[in-house]
């Protein structure tokens, strides 16, 4: 029994959870917002302010900032960080970095951010927010084709970290030939905690558009051809159990014991695969926030045809899928205000006032340009004329249901046992609408930060050797379950089928 820390560095902070496996317990927490306590770095909401919309970059610095108050504060709760046997982290998926060379140990003097800034062959980053990579995405798809999409899990993907390095290296030719390590955001973050280079997971790996997924292995013809000498600027591929060094000395000024293992850190959907409890088959997790994220593992390699859908190594073992849907509370709030709905009659009295299925009523909410499936110029969809606000808020509802059921679909999977989170888990009218559409136990959780709760997980996985069922048993258990409503399963069965076709028809009668 031990105690193990989990470190999320995400696009707006970087959030430490402590979990204590004896006593099953969550003893310390800390948060650093990085607009709110680092605001020299001129990133309110996480990322540089630029002139192109499509451009996306932070500055690693601040994230290194970020981690050591956050670690400091950690230590202020009073909880003693000699009591840590091991540490993992999560950091935000796709984002690169990149060094002049690789990371050695650090200087015990200096602060992270002072002595990595000379490291930086590139002063930013690239995020998983920026998508302007569409070139190099087009070059890509017409070298190697199907290929991409069948090898590495995903055609090629603006924010994917191949299609970045490759505009990086073609636009900034000698910062490029100045660059021999990349790493993820994660496995730099993890670099440093063990004051050397550190490998990539396959989980986080699976999002660069360079990993081959059917043997595990970075595909050397698709790196060498993203970016000349690629192939060798890449740290190595590891499985996310894997131990990637000790703890540098440099922590001890927390409190840290020297040298306790770094288990590899890894992506921010995995991490959070495991930390809602829903990485074992069966099971699947909804992220319900500004855009809605579908994830569940996955026991065999399979791909999306439509190429909506991402594979990603499923931390627990095999892989998982991701399909993320740009217009999701975006799209409810949106419709909320149109009718100056509250939340009460959003999410109960409109539901009340309308019956299952709202007499085939379907609306596809692209408020903005849309992921999954892909639509590039927005506007708002209906198979209907003049609907009353209740009926406009349960099509809304059982649209996003139906599409989040349609575009998983394609894993072949019966999923039984559904974990909600984000914003708009709140509301037990979706929640209902969502138990009935799929035909499936609908749980909420208690953790809000599911992603470093994960990565807790997974060091205690490694370290302690305990199962994944046993720690979600102990960490992840339900707080709330709505149960399907077997009457309604045909009903919804055919309305997939509706809005399949309708999804497919560019068709929209109402406005
Ligand atoms: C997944 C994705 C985001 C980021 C940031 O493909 O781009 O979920 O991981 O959270």
């Amino acid at each position: 029994m031990g105690c193990y820390l989990g470190i999320d560095v995400s696009t707006q902070a970087v959030k430490c959870i402590v979990i204590d496996t004896g006593a099953g317990t969550i003893p310390a927490e800390s948060t650093v917002n990085f607009g709110e306590a680092l605001p020299s770095y001129r990133s309110p909401n996480g990322f540089l302010p630029d002139a192109d919309p499509l451009i996306r970059q932070a500055n690693p610095l601040m994230w290194l900032e970020g981690l050591e108050l956050a670690l400091k504060q950690l230590a202020a709760t009073g909880f003693d960080l000699a009591g840590i046997d091991g540490i993992s982290g999560s950091g935000q998926q796709h984002g690169s970095v990149y060094l002049r060379r690789q990371l050695s140990r650090l200087e015990p003097a200096r602060s992270l951010a002072e002595q990595i800034a000379p490291l930086l062959s590139r002063p930013v980053a690239p995020i998983w927010m920026d998508r302007s990579t569409t070139e190099q995405c087009r070059e890509l798809d017409r070298e190697f084709g199907e290929r991409l999409r069948s090898n590495t899990g995903s055609p090629a993907i603006e924010r994917f970290t191949g299609p970045q390095i490759r505009k990086f290296a073609v636009e900034q030719p000698e910062a490029w030939s100045d660059t021999h390590r990349i790493h993820l955001v994660s496995s730099f973050l993890c670099s440093v905690l063990c004051g050397g280079d550190a490998p990539i997971d396959f989980g986080d790996g699976a999002g660069m558009n360079l990993l081959n997924l059917r043997v595990l292995q970075w595909d050397r013809e698709i790196a060498a051809f993203t970016a000349p000498g690629l192939p060798e600027k890449l740290p190595p591929v590891v499985s996310s159990a894997t131990v990637a060094g000790k703890l540098d000395s440099w922590f001890t000024r927390f409190g840290f014991r020297p040298g306790i293992p770094v288990v590899v850190w890894s992506g921010d959907n995995p991490n959070s695969l495991v930390g809602t409890g829903a990485a074992t088959p069966g099971m699947a997790g909804i992220s319900l926030g500004t855009s809605d994220t579908f994830f569940a593992p996955m026991h065999d390699f399979k791909t999306d045809p439509h190429g909506c859908g991402h594979v990603f190594g499923n931390p627990a073992g095999g892989f998982m899928s991701l399909i993320c849907f740009t217009n999701g509370s975006l799209a409810r709030e949106a419709v909320r205000k149109l009718y100056h709905a509250d939340w009460d009659f959003f999410d109960r009295e409109a539901l009340q006032r309308t019956p299952p299925g709202n007499g085939g009523r379907l609306l596809l909410p692209y408020f903005a340009p849309e992921n999954t499936p892909p639509v590039i110029t927005p506007g708002v969809r209906r198979n209907y004329a003049g609907a009353r606000p209740e009926e406009e808020i349960r099509a809304i509802l059982e649209s996003q249901a139906l599409s989040l059921r349609l575009h998983s679909s394609w894993q072949g999977e019966k999923f039984h046992r559904i974990r909600v989170t984000g914003g708009a888990s709140k509301s037990s009218g979706f929640r209902r609408i969502l138990a009935d559409v799929f035909q499936a136990e609908i749980e909420t959780i208690q953790v809000t930060n599911s992603a470093g709760l994960g990565a807790a997980l997974r060091a205690a996985n490694v370290v302690e050797h305990l199962g994944f069922d046993q720690l979600a048993a102990r960490f992840c258990r339900p707080t709330g379950t709505i149960s399907p409503n077997p009457d309604h399963a045909e009903l919804y069965n055919e309305m997939l089928e509706k809005f399949r076709d309708f999804e497919a028809s560019g068709s929209n009668v109402g406005a």
